[in-house]
């Protein structure tokens, strides 16, 4: 198993997609966790292209390559993470990138666990306007909203959601997490967001406790 997710870490490194998806074809057919695969595979790839990248080991299409690399593994995985029984509703949940933001990976993947745990899920996909998250939420009658931002430069746009949700006596009403790399619980708190995640799982038991499920 090890081995195996070493390969899918240097598919996604390498950003060879067509191994990426050889490799995410290859766990569903030995039954291995795709939650483990997706975690200690590809995402960890994934982190370690931006790493070279930033310490400028690699150059900009080398990380488009592995982020494509890692979203076809991600189709090919993200259907057997929404496997079993489904439960009855644990409540309504909108999801996005924040506007100027376009990296959904991490998004898509918090989506998808909260559906596997019965969640209802409006998934707005990336650079998604302030205004549109709680337009969303309330013709949904959406109990909370979660919002990405992978960018320092727009983190802030976190912050014009809960103002939103406070300009139409929404606050508290609809509850506010928020997640990606440049975030933080401190960033919550000051922003007056409910409560912050730093991953996917993290992200589930989240949303149970502040939507009161179970
Ligand atoms: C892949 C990637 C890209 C891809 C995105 C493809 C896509 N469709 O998503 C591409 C190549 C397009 C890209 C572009 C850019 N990128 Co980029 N990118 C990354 C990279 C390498 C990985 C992100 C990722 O997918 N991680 C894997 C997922 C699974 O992890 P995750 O996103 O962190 O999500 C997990 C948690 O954070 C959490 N989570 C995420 N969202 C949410 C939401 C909620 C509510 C909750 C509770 C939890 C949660 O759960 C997730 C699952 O466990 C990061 C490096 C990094 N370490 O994050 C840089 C990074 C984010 N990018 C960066 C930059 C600068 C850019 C560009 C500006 C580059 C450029 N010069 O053009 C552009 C931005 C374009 C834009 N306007 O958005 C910087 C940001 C620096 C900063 N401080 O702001 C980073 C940190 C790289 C770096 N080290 O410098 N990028």
């Amino acid at each position: 198993m090890q081995a195996f997710l070493a390969d899918c870490t240097r598919s996604v490194l390498e950003g060879d997609a067509d191994l990426a998806v050889k490799l995410a074809l290859e766990a569903l057919d030995r039954k291995y966790p795709p939650l483990e695969v997706i975690e200690n595979g590809f995402v960890k790839g994934i982190r370690e292209v931006g790493r070279l990248w930033e310490e400028g080991t690699l150059f900009l299409p080398e990380l488009v390559m592995g982020a494509e690399a890692m979203k076809r593994a991600m189709n090919v995985l993200q259907p057997a993470l929404g496997k079993g029984a489904r439960p009855e509703s644990a409540g309504h949940v909108v999801i996005g990138t924040i506007e100027g933001d376009i990296h959904d990976i991490g998004k898509t993947l918090v989506a998808t666990m909260l559906s596997a745990n019965g969640f209802e899920i409006s998934d707005l996909g990336a650079d998604v306007p302030a205004a549109r998250f709680v337009d969303e939420a309330e013709a949904k009658g959406a109990g909370c909203i979660a919002i990405s931002a992978l960018l320092t430069t727009t983190m802030s746009g976190q912050k014009r959601v809960v103002e939103e949700l406070a300009k139409r006596s929404l606050k508290g009403k609809v509850r506010v997490m928020v997640g990606g790399a440049p975030c933080s619980d401190e960033w919550a708190r000051e922003i007056g967001a409910d409560g912050y995640a730093g991953d996917a799982v993290a992200a589930v038991t989240l949303a149970q406790s502040l939507m009161g499920g179970r």
